[in-house]
């Protein structure tokens, strides 16, 4: 079965974005691949409000039992401002967009899973084998399927001492090169913001903060002390600065950072010192590459007597929230 690509061409034609139309025309997605759920399918086929979500927060991110729960309140808040959630994710070597609620418990409770970035794709498809997807890679399958908006916790960055170790987190590159909005809480403290900010800049990835302020979330605080060139205030606001970069046929994505909301904030000296604690531990124990993310997220949580895990939560609830009031928007200003 192939994915009706021409209908979906023609849904973007309608609406002046000949450079997705290129882009899709020459893509044939088998379901040997991708494996669509029939709601899912349906739903963006009608340009009814389909919001992305990401499966390395289930799988790397938080401890079983909560990544499941939170996984499926975000789904539930999303579905009750109207929205579809389509959680993404790679089961025995196959991409399913969507997850039944077996799936994202088999998920949740696997630990032979496979943190999965783009570079990652080829290898755990080919083998078969079980992938959360990071942002990274839940972008480029949310483009393949035509799906503008995924909602997640935090985006990946540049690294502490990244200048040298180069450790930049491939989610920037994909911002620059795939065009989906993603909402998140900004960057993590556990890594450069300044220099993150200046590399999406060089991506020519357009970032706004979402409310009054420009200031840039530091996921866990507010406030990072950087400034967004822009903000938005309302929903409706971030659906028009997506349809004017659709109209316009831009080839990479945006960046919309939502502050974790005031009461769940755990700002604060107590939380900085821990979280350079765990950036020295992860250095001293030899940990590298793709496993530093998720050692630092366990050792904060731990260190926190989940405290980290609770804001962690409270905020992908609040960005699940406004990604789906965007994307209800957006469908508006399409139809
Ligand atoms: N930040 C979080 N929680 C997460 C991640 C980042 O607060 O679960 C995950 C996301 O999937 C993100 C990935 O795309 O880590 C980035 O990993 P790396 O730094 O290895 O690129
Ligand atoms: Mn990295």
């Amino acid at each position: 079965r192939k994915l009706p690509l021409k209908k979906i061409a023609h849904k973007w034609k309608t609406f002046g974005v000949q450079a997705s139309v290129t882009n899709f025309s020459n893509r044939t997605l088998s379901s040997d691949v991708v494996k669509i759920h029939p709601e899912i399918q349906d739903a963006i086929t009608c340009n009814k409000p389909v919001v992305a979500l990401e499966s390395t927060i289930i799988t790397h991110g938080m401890p079983y039992p909560t990544n499941v729960d939170t996984a499926k309140n975000v789904e539930a808040i999303i579905r009750n401002n109207g929205g579809i959630p389509a959680t993404i994710a790679i089961i025995s070597g196959k991409i399913h967009v969507g997850l039944d609620e077996s799936k994202l418990d088999n998920l949740a409770n696997q630990s032979d899973v496979v943190k999965v970035s783009r570079r990652d794709l080829p290898y755990v498809i080919s083998q078969s084998l079980h992938g959360g997807t990071t942002v990274s890679a839940t972008m480029l399958i949310a483009h393949i399927c035509d799906i503008p908006i995924f909602v997640t916790g935090g985006v990946g960055g540049v690294h502490k001492g990244g200048q040298s170790s180069m450790d930049i987190s491939a989610d920037l590159t994909e911002l620059g090169r795939t065009p989906v909005t993603v909402v998140s809480s900004g960057v993590k403290s556990i890594l450069d913001i300044g220099r993150t900010l200046e590399y999406l800049e060089t991506q020519g990835v357009c970032v706004a903060t979402y409310g009054p302020s420009k200031e840039f979330p530091a996921f866990f605080t507010r406030s990072s002390g950087f400034q967004a060139p822009y903000n938005v205030e309302t929903p409706a606001s971030a659906a028009k600065m997506m349809l004017s970069h659709a109209k316009l046929g831009l080839q990479n994505g945006m960046l919309i950072a939502v502050p974790i909301p005031s009461k769940h904030e755990t700002a604060g000296q107590e939380l900085e010192d821990v979280i350079n604690d765990a950036v020295t531990k992860a250095e001293t124990q030899g940990i590298t590459g793709k496993a530093i993310t998720p050692f630092i997220l366990q050792y904060v949580n731990e260190q926190t007597g989940g405290e980290s895990l609770k804001a962690n939560v409270a905020l992908i609830e609040n960005n699940a929230d406004v990604g789906s009031k965007i994307a209800v928007e957006l469908s508006r200003l399409k139809h």
